[in-house]
């Protein structure tokens, strides 16, 4: 592969892993729409931690692979270190327990560790080296102190940070006694985000075992062991013994390894070999990136799947005490339906005068101002409706948003705090039912306060507000234009202008001749006209009325 290539791979790579970031992010912010649901608190600081997980990883993207052996007291890592850097005292190990105090980083150069001192503290980390260090050209190994001694208040938090920035642990156990529930369990919350080749499992000192005991009785039940204790198997277990590869293992004459079966070779192997490999390392973090992903969104699966039932049986309830509250809400808004339908007519008229033109325009203009300033000639003066040809167009809704009309005629309306009265008492009726079905899906308990819940009556009254007014203005202009079309002006004004084009041709005709006209004829021309203009108008209301 060309490094150019290796190159576009990385940033392929980066690329997808910010998608990662993307789902758990979008995750977290689905959990944060139910603050209630008490599982929701755990799972949305696993997001977060999931989410910095994926983002150090990032960070160390273009550095060496970081490999950690990590392991309870005595099993053996320090030997298991310094067998594989080939230099017996390379990193402390003993019987005096425990040996390792720090955080040892085997490397090919001291800047390797730069990173991981500057992450981990300085007076944490040590470096070292030897002639095998040479060939770690894509990772690094690190030895770390035990989480389960004395000192272990110090160790803990530096074991756990140093988790944080690996990218392959080795967890080593001691074959004498593998079953160390104290550690299997510590590290049962690291080893979920660690997944497939990320994770090997190493049984150190198998040379103080039996070979057939080992093979037929202590590794099957320790796999079994940690497949339960980790919920998952384990890809890669190796049977090794790290003292034997040391240059001088110094063996107690009564402490010989009892038979040769050991893999030290597959595991040396797979360090120097398979992880050290170029463009092994981008291929990991990517996977190293998507396991926490899927981990948390497998998770967010389970407990919502614990509550499915229950939350769906909580979800009818509420779709169906809302839309009983809805119904009862309009109901209060459709009583006192002349009101509200005259103040629909006066916007309505408004908006015609605006668009009329021609001997009609003016009168509508003029019917406008009458019902603005005077109910009762208007009232005397209606001859059709206009706004039932509006009602018919839209459905029940529109009630709501005709009612608006005249909200903004008299102000904040009764009508609003009595549709918001009905619509929390509707609510408030169902509410305990709900309330349970949803504390059996695991809410909070203070979900059956129904004050918490339905919005405040200000934000709920601002919001019915605006989504009639809203709504009604677009009826209302929608309506006015449909009444007033081009072709409908024309034939609604034609008779009018038509006779005051014929009265105009006489008068100007009987005006050039000499001839004047009697009063009698312009009194006659001009009830004629106020006729046909009041017919016109007439048709043009009742035009809605019959159609
Ligand atoms: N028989 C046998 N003994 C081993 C083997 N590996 C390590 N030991 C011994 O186990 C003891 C502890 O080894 P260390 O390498 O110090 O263990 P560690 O896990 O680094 O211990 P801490 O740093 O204290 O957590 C030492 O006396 C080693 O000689 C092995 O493969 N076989
Ligand atoms: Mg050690």
């Amino acid at each position: 592969m060309t490094i150019s290539n290796r190159q576009t791979d990385s940033i392929r790579s980066l690329g997808r892993i910010e998608g990662y970031k993307n789902d758990v992010r979008m995750l977290g912010a689905i959990i944060n729409q139910a603050p209630m649901w008490q599982p929701g608190a755990a799972l949305k600081k696993q997001c977060d931690q999931v989410l910095r997980m994926i983002t150090d990883l990032e960070e160390r993207f273009e550095r060496k692979l970081v490999v950690t052996l990590i392991g309870p007291c005595g099993s053996g890592k320090s030997t298991l270190l310094n067998a594989l850097a080939e230099v017996d005292g390379l990193s402390e190990a003993g019987n005096l327990r425990p040996t390792t105090r720090n955080i040892v980083v085997f490397c090919r150069e001291k800047s390797d560790a730069g990173h991981l001192s500057q992450l981990l503290g300085t007076e944490n980390v040590e470096t070292r080296s030897s002639h095998i260090a040479a060939s770690l050209n894509h990772a690094i190994l690190i030895d770390t102190p035990d989480t389960d001694s004395n000192e272990y208040e110090k160790q803990i938090p530096m074991v756990h940070n140093a988790i944080a920035l690996s990218d392959i642990l080795i967890c080593v156990f001691d074959s004498e006694n593998p079953k160390r529930r104290d550690h299997v369990d510590f590290l049962a919350s690291y080893v979920r985000f660690f997944g497939g080749d990320s994770l090997v499992v190493v049984i150190n000192k198998c040379d103080r075992q039996d070979e057939n005991e080992l093979k037929e009785k202590i590794l099957p039940e320790f796999l079994e062991f940690i497949k339960n204790a980790w919920e998952r198997p384990v890809q890669t277990v190796l049977c090794i013994s790290a003292r034997r590869h040391l240059r001088n293992p110094g063996w107690d004459p009564t402490a010989d390894p009892l038979h040769d079966f050991d893999q030290f070779e597959a595991l040396r192997q797979m360090i120097f070999g398979t992880f050290n490999r170029p463009g092994f390392v981008i291929d990991r973090r990517l996977e190293n990136a998507e396991s926490p992903r899927d981990y948390i969104f497998e998770e967010t699966r389970v407990e919502v799947g614990k509550d499915l039932e229950k939350l769906e049986a909580a979800r009818e309830n509420i779709h169906k005490a809302e839309t009983k509250a809805v119904k009862d809400a309009l109901f209060a808004f459709k009583s006192n339906n002349s009101r509200q339908r005259f103040g629909v007519n006066v916007l309505l008229y408004q908006r015609l005068a605006n668009r009329w033109l021609g001997p009609v325009g003016w009168l509508i203009a003029i019917w406008a101002r009458i019902l603005i300033f005077g109910t009762g000639i208007a009232a005397m003066f209606r001859f059709g409706n206009p706004f039932r040809q509006l009602a018919g167009m839209v459905s029940s809704f529109r009630h709501f948003k005709e009612s608006r009309a005249s909200v903004a005629e008299t102000g904040k309306s009764h009508r609003v705090d009595a549709a918001i009265r009905d619509y929390r008492l509707s609510i408030s009726k169902e509410w305990p039912d709900i309330a349970e079905s949803l504390v059996k899906a695991r809410f909070d308990k203070s979900v059956r306060k129904i004050k918490d819940v339905l919005p405040d009556s200000d934000i709920l009254d601002g919001d019915l507000n605006t989504l009639w007014s809203d709504s009604l203005d677009n009826e209302i202009e929608k309506s006015s234009k449909i009444m007033s079309g081009f072709l409908l002006q024309i034939v609604f004004n034609l008779p009018v202008i038509g006779i005051l084009g014929h009265v105009g041709w006489i008068t100007a005709r009987n005006y050039f001749t000499g001839n004047y006209l009697s009063s009698d004829f312009f009194v006659h021309a001009f009830l004629t006209i106020g006729i046909t203009l009041f017919l016109s108008f007439f048709l043009f209301q009742s035009r809605d009325v019959l159609g």
